[in-house]
């Protein structure tokens, strides 16, 4: 089968996706790169850093996360950051080249009094110019509306995978809460970021189920992370079998197809990835990472090796698109422009 029409489409079936999964895999590469070619600039990559805001002790029960406090994991807790720590860290992530600044928090929910915090972190972060994205876990229509009235541009709430393999993940929340809280950032008006993990032990058929659950909502999710799971010592994954990588790279070029102007994130794994397989992932569709040498609270590569994977494939940093006035982008450019001999991503003697 052909995706010989590259605008998105809302009516995927099982055996249409499940089809795309069985095609050769250059057959499969080429299709994604020629959906991809049709919607983005092929050598530029969105690039987010990453700050976990409030660290462990959280109430759910998801199998894979260092942060539940249901697992045994050696992490320490922490309390939420300050406000003035965090913009401190955006600043830096700004500096080293970040359009957005993505904060994460190992809540079930916010509470009242966390709220007025968050407000001022997403305000604090927009003043320096960056994007911001939160995640915060689930929100009614009230909460997604405060956000959205401060500025926040993305929310981030994952599915993690199909509906049938969710409930061998996670018993705390239903998939049901996860679609609603998405329902409630899209009636905000903010843009949604949604997708899920890979490696947990889970079939192509949950791959499957999860890529047409975000393919056929009335509107794609902006951006969609896809992550590999990172196995953390005294999680119930963390002795699950490895994914076959080929297999992961087939699911993001599934995602490009289906999603065709959707930023599809490769997100949380590239630690354990070599510059090659990081490299089909982008051939296959992928136009987004995480970049900065921590997650949340497991490793991301160092900002050098991302410098030298991007000068060595062409890749550029996709510029910030949406500045709120045209001064605005003006200065962000020229701090571009400025750091550009020190900036990871550029290499000063090109
Ligand atoms: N507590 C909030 C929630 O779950 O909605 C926000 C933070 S939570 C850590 C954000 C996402 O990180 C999860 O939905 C999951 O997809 C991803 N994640 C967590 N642990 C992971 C791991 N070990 N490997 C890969 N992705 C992970
Ligand atoms: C997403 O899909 N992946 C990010 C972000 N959204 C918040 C989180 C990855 C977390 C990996 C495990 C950790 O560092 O704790
Ligand atoms: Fe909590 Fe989010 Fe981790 Fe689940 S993924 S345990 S909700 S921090």
């Amino acid at each position: 089968m052909l995706a010989n029409s590259a605008q998105p489409r809302h009516d995927w079936s099982p055996e249409q996706v499940q089809a795309l999964f069985e095609l050769p895999f250059n057959d499969l590469l080429f299709q994604a790169q020629t959906v991809h070619r049709q919607h983005f600039d092929p050598n530029a990559v969105q690039v987010s850093t990453l700050l976990s805001i409030k660290t462990g002790a959280c109430p759910e029960d998801c199998k894979y996360c260092p942060q539940s406090a249901h697992n045994c994991t050696d992490l320490d807790a922490e309390r939420l950051m300050k406000v003035k720590q965090v913009l401190k860290e955006a600043q830096a992530a700004k500096e080293k080249g970040a359009t957005r600044f993505c904060m994460g928090a190992a809540w079930s929910s916010p509470r009242p009094k966390d709220m007025p915090f968050v407000v001022d972190m997403i305000k604090g972060v927009k003043d320096m110019g960056l994007e911001a994205c939160m995640t915060l876990g689930m929100l009614d229509q009230d909460q997604a509306d405060s956000l959205a009235d401060a500025g926040l541009d993305y929310y981030n709430h994952n599915l993690d995978t199909s509906a049938e393999f969710y409930g061998s993940i996670i018993t705390t929340r239903t998939y049901q809460d996860r679609l609603d809280t998405l329902q409630n950032v899209r009636n905000s008006g903010m843009k949604v970021c949604c997708g899920g993990i890979l490696g947990m032990g889970e079939e192509l058929k949950d791959r499957i189920g999860l890529l047409i659950t975000l393919a056929n909502m009335p509107d794609h999710p902006e951006s969609v992370p896809i992550n590999m799971l990172v196995k953390v010592e005294g999680t119930p994954l963390d002795a699950v079998d490895d994914l076959e990588p080929f297999d992961f790279v087939r699911t993001i070029a599934v995602a490009r197809i289906l999603m065709p102007k959707s930023h599809v994130r490769l997100s949380a794994g590239r630690q354990r990835m070599n510059e090659q397989m990081q490299a089909l992932c982008f051939m296959a569709g992928a136009n987004s990472i995480f970049y900065g040498e921590k997650l949340l609270t497991t490793d991301n590569p160092e900002a050098d090796s991302d410098r030298q994977l991007f000068n060595k494939l062409g890749i550029n940093p996709e510029q910030r698109h949406g500045a709120s006035d045209e001064a605005h982008e003006q200065v962000l450019m020229q701090q571009i422009e400025d750091h550009k001999n020190e900036s990871m991503f550029y290499d000063a003697s090109a």
